[in-house]
């Protein structure tokens, strides 16, 4: 298993040269009192390393073409209280060359620095880092009093290991298509458990229960349960109303799987029927969806999916007197930003929000074959004495994810019904 690791680790070695790079893992956090938030690593570090403990930082050392990891030491007492650790033992369960006490880092960091003429770390995240790696090279400088030139070229590590990160590998595939799954299973069973009267935080207990049940112990973000007028407010978390029949309940959840995310949107009504007007406003929000995915494709734009579902949208908006004028007159006003806010979706991957740049250097790059975005178009209808009122508000997204192939794409989030006709035949079975 840690053998697509090492190959990442080697395909960036690849890359370093003759540098040297510092990568730490993330802080454990204190929640309150003396407990912690569930402990979760960085990511980058986790994409290199798929080492899970906290206290940890990988060196690569690029002169040698090793891997080198520092961690916590195996320690019986705090095993008793916290758990297994591996130790340096690491060495050989990850397949890095060397592993050593995290303990030795401040010792030995400084004289493998003076072997190296350029740096690379996670320069400016602001993570105390900055201020540690400048002691180190501090003290690399005076050694190279005796013969050794300390870095004097400094690069941003992670510019490197975001190119690597946004064409996932078939290891990577497989995990997400697993999240996706389990997410969208979730979703189903929202769905079937949905009944007038429950509170949002039933059904965010539907999801999770599903979630944890099938091994992914956390949700890869805060779901989002929102009933009737709460799904107008785009990062809704208070989950804590009453569902209404009549109301349509918008739900954006997905898990977390072996550090994978899904990310999925549904939005169905409360008592398994859409309304006239919901269906209206729901069609006009499925063909921009559909839309938008048919524009991923390999070669084409990163921006093509949200001037598709852009079109689709602004039509739907003058179809239902939520605007007037042309397409291309609101397009250009910007208008529909009234009821469409935010973008078209982003990339995903061991972050719900990937790393990855869409515009490296000014122009937007095209989709490539392993690429993960979602796609997730909305329409949100606040009340507005400019809108028929049998529309107030009505919040409506829909979200899957989407895999960018060879020859198209494969959308892997679709074992959660999104036509009316199906979700309506789903809800009525239950
Ligand atoms: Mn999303």
């Amino acid at each position: 298993m840690h053998v697509s690791f090492q190959h990442r680790r080697q395909r960036l070695l690849a890359q370093l040269g003759d540098a040297i790079a510092i990568l730490p893992t993330a802080p454990e956090v204190i929640r309150n009192g003396d407990a912690h938030y569930p402990y979760r690593g960085d990511s980058h570090f986790l994409y290199l390393t798929g080492f899970s403990e906290p206290e940890a930082v990988l060196v690569l050392d690029g002169k040698a073409g090793k891997a080198l990891l520092f961690c916590r030491d195996k320690n019986p007492d705090s095993e008793i209280w916290d758990g297994f650790r591996y130790g340096p033992a690491a060495a050989e369960a990850f397949g890095f060359d060397e592993a050593y006490s995290i303990v030795e880092l401040d010792q030995r960091l400084p004289p493998l620095l003076a072997e190296h003429a350029a740096l690379y770390w996670a320069v400016g995240r602001d993570t105390g880092w900055d201020a540690r790696i400048a002691g180190y090279l501090q003290q690399a400088r005076q050694q190279a009093r005796v013969g050794k030139d300390a870095p004097q070229q400094y690069g941003d590590l992670l510019a490197l290991i975001d190119e690597m990160r946004l064409l996932k590998d078939e290891r990577e595939i497989a995990v997400l298509q697993q999240a996706g799954r389990i997410s969208a299973e979730a979703h189903v069973r929202a769905m079937q458990a949905c009944r007038p009267g429950m509170m949002e935080y039933q059904i965010e207990a539907e999801l999770l229960h599903h979630f944890v049940r099938n091994g992914a112990r956390q949700p890869a973000y805060e779901s989002i349960v929102a009933g009737g007028a709460n799904a107008c407010t785009l990062h809704y978390a208070a989950n804590n109303a009453r569902l209404n029949d009549g109301d349509l309940l918008l739900i954006d959840a997905g898990c977390e799987f072996n550090g994978y995310a899904g990310d999925i949107t549904r939005t169905f009504p409360v008592n398994g029927r859409f309304s006239g007007a919901q269906r209206d406003v729901y069609e006009v929000v499925l063909a921009a969806q559909l839309a938008a995915i048919a524009a991923v494709q390999p070669g084409a734009r990163l921006d093509a999916p949200a001037d598709a579902a852009l079109r689709v949208l602004v039509q739907g908006m003058l179809d239902l007197k939520l605007l007037a004028g042309s397409v291309d007159g609101v397009i250009e006003s910007g208008d529909y930003r009234r009821f469409y806010m935010h973008g078209i979706g982003h990339f995903i991957g061991l972050d719900v929000h990937d790393v990855g740049a869409r515009r490296p250097g000014g122009p937007w790059r095209s989709f490539e074959s392993g690429m993960c975005t979602t796609i997730e178009p909305g329409l949100y209808i606040r009340p507005d004495d400019r809108v028929p009122a049998v529309f107030h508000n009505i919040g409506i997204r829909i979200e899957d994810n989407v895999l960018v192939t060879d020859d198209g794409h494969q959308v892997y989030t679709d074992d959660v019904p999104k036509r009316i006709d199906d979700i309506e035949a789903l809800m009525k079975q239950h």
